[in-house]
């Protein structure tokens, strides 16, 4: 693979600190280039490290001249078997902040030269060892706190959505190349690709191209978390039920309407995506209290950010008290109006009687959660509902879930230019002018796994990564 590998310094040997800032049991120090054995050899006092095994464990202690740093063990790593592709040395020191920035200065002192974010991965992406997408999962890895996030970087970075694309990209070129021979033979009206079969393959390709821009939402959900406002109006019960879902008294309760005056975040996990609850204010219109005024704006702030909204209404007012009617009505008008995703949830049951509740709400026209925050209730019902609006959709979760917004804008490009290709085809474009349509559907396929990449794109996606990596 032929990149621009003269344009980007990679022929320094590089340093950094691996483990996390600040002081731990242990601190790793990475070093990758042509000179890393050999920068550690020469602080090192134990065997001569230039002389041994790739893949090895060398117990020393770093020494500056006379003084010793710390006792160490340095694993060694040759290149081209080793993460970036180089030569690879990792001093395992003590987790001193102190020592390690010692261990640092001396090998600045022999010439390494210290890294940049993602500069390692970078390296690897350059020498063929890793392709972009999978370089992008390594940070997404890295940064997954949840098992959907962790799952969908893992598929990633062992080559699942590489492979998918590297699939569509041969195929396309196959036709490529034979729409292209044609325009060698453009004088007689040859046709050596199939037509019939190209329309198949672009069809396949859209369908697969679709399903992964389809996945994106629920990608984003999992990279990024679902954030979820309870609203509704004061006493409903928000905060009883932010309690109940976290199962701990988060939330100061009271029948006191405006308990609740500012927002208040916490999250929680339903089957490995993270949801960001926020429990907000009771919005009622007249109210004299500036605090309580304020709270107000908060809650419709928060609500008109989030990625889904839990209306919450106390179901034994509803049933007794038109003026709630008319306004739970006026509610959902106004989500449908703004397209607010939401879950409409009527809560005291115990209260109101389950079976008096669904009738009163038959009307309505719109499914409502039956829920009782206070004797936990249908909570699980709750959880199990907010999973399935983002998730629903999408079952097969052994499938490649786009997480990538870069990777989402390149999709797009791809599915605009194979609906480019097939208005072509249905309107019998000879292959020249096919062509340049087919081009571009591969160009953004390629620069999704890097195969086609600016330096300034790389310089971009890397500088994300944290240092050491
Ligand atoms: N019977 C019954 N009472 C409930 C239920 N959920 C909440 N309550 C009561 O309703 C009152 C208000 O509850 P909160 O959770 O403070 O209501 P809120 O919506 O957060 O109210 P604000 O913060 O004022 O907007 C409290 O007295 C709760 O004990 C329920 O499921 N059943
Ligand atoms: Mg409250």
């Amino acid at each position: 693979m032929a990149y621009f590998c003269n344009m980007l310094h990679v022929s320094d040997t590089i340093v950094a600190i691996a483990t996390a800032p600040g002081p731990g049991a242990i601190g790793i120090i990475r070093l990758a280039g042509a000179d890393a054995i050999s920068i550690v050899n020469s602080i090192f006092k134990g065997k001569d490290l230039t002389k041994q095994a790739t893949h090895t464990l060398h117990f020393g202690r770093i020494m500056d001249g006379t003084t010793v740093i710390d006792e160490v063990v340095v694993a060694l790593y040759k290149g081209p078997r080793s993460y970036t592709g180089d030569d690879i040395a990792e001093i395992c020191c003590h987790g001193s902040t102190y020592i390690m920035q010692q261990i640092m200065g001396l090998c600045a002192a022999k010439g390494a030269v210290m890294a940049r974010p993602g500069e390692f991965t970078m390296r690897a992406f350059l020498n063929g060892k890793l392709d972009l997408a999978q370089a992008e999962a390594v940070a997404d890895l890295i940064a997954s706190d949840s098992a959907g996030a962790h799952r969908a970087a893992m598929h990633n970075l062992r080559g699942g959505f590489s492979h998918d694309l590297a699939a569509m990209r041969e195929q396309l070129i196959k036709f490529s190349a034979l729409i292209e021979l044609e325009l060698d033979f453009s004088q007689e009206d040859v046709e050596f690709a199939d037509r019939t079969q190209f329309y198949a393959l672009i069809n396949n390709i859209t369908t697969a191209t679709q399903t992964l821009l389809n996945s994106f939402s629920l990608g984003n959900a999992i990279k990024n978390g679902v954030s979820v406002a309870i609203a509704g109006k004061p006493n409903a019960g928000k905060s009883t039920l932010l309690n109940a879902l976290l199962n701990e008294e988060r939330a100061i309760v009271s029948d006191i309407a405006g308990t609740t005056r500012d927002t208040i975040e916490e999250t929680l996990n339903i089957n490995g995506i993270l949801f960001r609850l926020i429990d907000t204010a009771g919005i009622r219109e007249h109210t004299t209290d500036i605090i309580e005024k304020q709270g107000i704006a908060r809650s419709r702030d928060a609500m008109n950010k989030a990625d889904v909204v839990i209306y919450l209404f106390d179901v034994a007012q509803y049933i007794t008290s038109d003026f709630e009617q008319t306004d739970l009505l006026k509610q959902i008008e106004e989500f449908r109006k703004s397209e607010t995703k939401f879950l409409l949830v009527g809560n005291k049951t115990d209260e109101a009687g389950h079976e008096a509740a669904t009738a009163a709400l038959r009307h309505l026209g719109q499914p409502v959660l039956l829920i009782s925050a206070r004797d936990k209730n249908n909570i699980q019902q709750l959880k199990d509902e907010l999973y399935n609006m983002v998730a629903g959709g999408f079952v097969q979760q052994e499938g490649t879930i786009v997480t990538n917004a870069r990777h989402f804008a390149a999709l797009q490009h791809v599915l605009q230019a194979l609906q480019d290709i097939k208005n072509g085809m249905d309107n019998n474009l000879p292959g020249d002018l096919l062509s340049p349509d087919i081009r571009r559907c591969l160009h953004f396929l390629g620069e999704i796994t890097g195969v086609v990449t600016t330096e300034d794109k790389l310089d971009y996606i890397f500088s994300k990564f944290c240092i050491g990596k």
